[in-house]
Order: structure tokens, then C-alpha cells, then sequence
């Protein structure tokens, strides 16, 4: 019996990596009956017959994992946003980051194509991330010419896996740290008009101190896995004032005496932010349910 981590999975094959050393293994029948899959991330006991026969017996627990893609044991969660093509939105930001405390998780903002950028639309960019920083997340602005090395030691170790819109960039930092990898990559123009993901799979790279891992493009995103009470404590300011409410389950919408309301008044709460708030909350409250 050996254990490593799975770093791919492709038709029902996964590759187990032990301190270096590939397996290709499947699950045993188990797992299919208990409608248990192994993921990417994943921690596994198996069975060697050779490196291309192993059985996996056991899944370690996990300590979290996103659905989609499925990849668990993330140990830092870094969103990618270009500043430009695709254009730079708050809004867009704003959803990601719910999605992703949604699964207990505080990402890093990792905003690219700062080579491409205006001056103008750097300033702003710049201001809009001092926001975000005041918060308590971390963000990056960076180009493509700097050295990514240094960028992705700040993250620290573990597995960083790269998340976010389709063509802003995730699969071309992988490419500038690995030299010899050439994952595809797309030009914009095809990206956007297709509408199509370059990356298809998520794979994890191992780099200096943990793995990376670049993952296809989101298109939408949706909140089905989200009730509305919870969003309030998926804006990290919001929920921290809530603190202050006067009704402990305060929504933050019509309340009386509601600490929230107040701080956004006094301009300690980003208009922006309150207004992402409720339109993802109103849009979970539309939400047809599902029986
Ligand atoms: N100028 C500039 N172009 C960039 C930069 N990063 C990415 N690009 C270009 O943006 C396009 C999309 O990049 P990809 O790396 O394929 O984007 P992705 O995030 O992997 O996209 P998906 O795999 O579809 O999720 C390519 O044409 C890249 O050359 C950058 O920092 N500066
Ligand atoms: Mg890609
Ligand atoms: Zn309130």
C-alpha cells in the first residue's frame, strides 16, 4: 500500500503522485456504490500492481473542497481578475468572493494584464484594491513581465489553486513559471467570441514549496448552494458590522437600528459592496426552489 496525492484525473485514470513518483490508479468498486469519487487533491491509500495498476483504497478526509471544479485540500484560493480584457467589475468580483467563503475559504486577489493597462484604469484599479485590502484580503497587481516566481512565494505553501473568468490569464502565468509546460493558451478575441474554455481539466504543477493548480475558466456562477441568510456573512465588512445589529439575524435590508445601514452611511462600508450584497441576495430570494 502506498499514499500520495491525486494530481489529475482523465477518464476514470488518476494520477497519484508519491514524493515524485506517478501511479496511474482507479477506485475499487467501493467507491462506486457509495457514490464516493475521488477528486483531484485528494490524499490516497492504494494497492500497486505497477505504475499504471494501483487501486485506491482509501480517501483521506478532506479539509475542504470546491465543487467546481472538484479539488480539494486547497490551501490558498487565488482569484484571478484581469484589470483589462476582460474588463476589471467589482460585480463580477464580488461573486466570486461569495462563492468561494461559501466553501470556508478566504481567497487572494490576483488582478492580471497590468502591462495592457491605462494609466487611468490603473489608478482606479489601484484605489478599488486598497478597498478590498482594507477588508483583509490579499491582492496582487501584476504583469506578465515580472517575475512570477516571486509573485506565487508570497502565497506561501501548499496548493494554490488559480480560479476565475475564462481569458484572464491562468493557464499563461503557469506557462511564464514552467517554462516547459505550454499548457494552451488562447487569444482573447477567440476566447470571448466562442465563448469556450481553453483549460478542460484541473491539474495540479508541482512548484517550490506545495503544488499549483490551474483550473478551466468559470462562465457563470450561480448561488444554488446558498441560502439567502448566508450571504451577509460571505462580505467580510458587512458581517463584521452586522456584529453591531440590533436583531442578531439582522438582514442589513429594512431593520430597525441596523449597524450596517449606519456604517454605510458614515462611508465605512463601500457603496459598491452594499449594492453586490443585495442584488445576490435578491436573486437567492427569487430563486425557484427545487423539490
Ligand atoms: N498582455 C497580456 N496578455 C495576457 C496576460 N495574461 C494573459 N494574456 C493573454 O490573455 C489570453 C488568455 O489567456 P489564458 O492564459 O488562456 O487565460 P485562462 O485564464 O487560462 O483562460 P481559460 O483557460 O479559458 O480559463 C491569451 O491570449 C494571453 O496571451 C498578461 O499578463 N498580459
Ligand atoms: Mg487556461
Ligand atoms: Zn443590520
Amino acid at each position: 500500500m502506498k499514499t500520495g496525492r491525486i494530481i489529475k484525473s482523465l477518464s476514470g485514470v488518476y494520477r497519484v503522485d508519491v514524493s515524485g513518483e506517478m501511479y496511474d490508479t482507479k477506485p475499487r468498486g467501493l467507491f462506486r456504490k457509495n457514490k464516493i469519487s475521488p477528486i483531484v487533491g485528494d490524499v490516497v491509500d492504494f494497492d500497486v500492481e505497477n505504475i499504471t495498476e494501483g487501486y485506491i483504497q482509501h480517501i483521506h478526509e478532506r479539509k475542504n473542497e470546491l465543487k467546481r471544479p472538484p479539488v480539494s485540500n486547497v490551501d490558498h484560493l487565488i482569484l484571478v481578475v484581469s484589470a483589462v480584457e476582460p474588463d476589471f467589475s467589482t460585480q463580477l468580483l464580488d461573486r466570486f468572493l461569495v462563492i468561494a467563503h461559501s466553501y470556508h475559504m478566504r481567497p487572494r486577489i490576483l488582478v492580471t494584464k497590468r502591462d495592457i493597462t491605462s494609466a487611468k484604469i490603473e489608478d482606479n484599479i489601484l484605489e478599488l484594491l486598497k478597498v478590498y485590502e482594507d477588508m483583509g484580503y490579499k491582492t496582487q497587481f501584476i504583469s506578465i513581465d515580472e517575475d512570477i516566481n516571486q509573485v506565487f512565494t508570497q502565497w506561501g505553501d501548499g496548493l494554490a489553486v488559480l480560479s476565475g473568468q475564462s481569458g484572464v490569464g491562468k493557464s499563461t502565468l503557469l506557462n511564464k513559471y514552467f517554462p516547459n509546460l505550454n499548457i494552451e493558451t488562447q487569444y482573447i478575441s477567440k476566447a470571448l467570441n466562442r465563448g469556450k474554455h481553453t483549460t478542460r481539466h484541473v491539474e495540479l504543477f508541482e512548484r517550490n514549496n506545495g503544488y499549483i493548480a490551474d483550473t478551466p475558466g468559470f462562465s457563470a456562477l450561480d448561488f444554488n448552494h446558498i441560502q439567502k441568510e448566508e450571504v451577509k456573512h460571505y462580505f467580510m465588512e458587512i458581517n463584521t458590522y452586522g456584529e453591531q445589529c440590533k436583531f442578531r439575524d439582522c438582514n442589513h435590508i429594512n431593520e430597525p437600528k441596523c449597524n450596517v445601514k449606519h456604517e454605510l452611511e458614515n462611508g465605512n462600508i463601500a457603496q459598491f459592496r452594499y449594492e453586490h450584497y443585495l442584488q445576490i441576495f435578491n436573486e437567492i430570494s427569487n430563486r425557484k426552489e427545487r423539490y
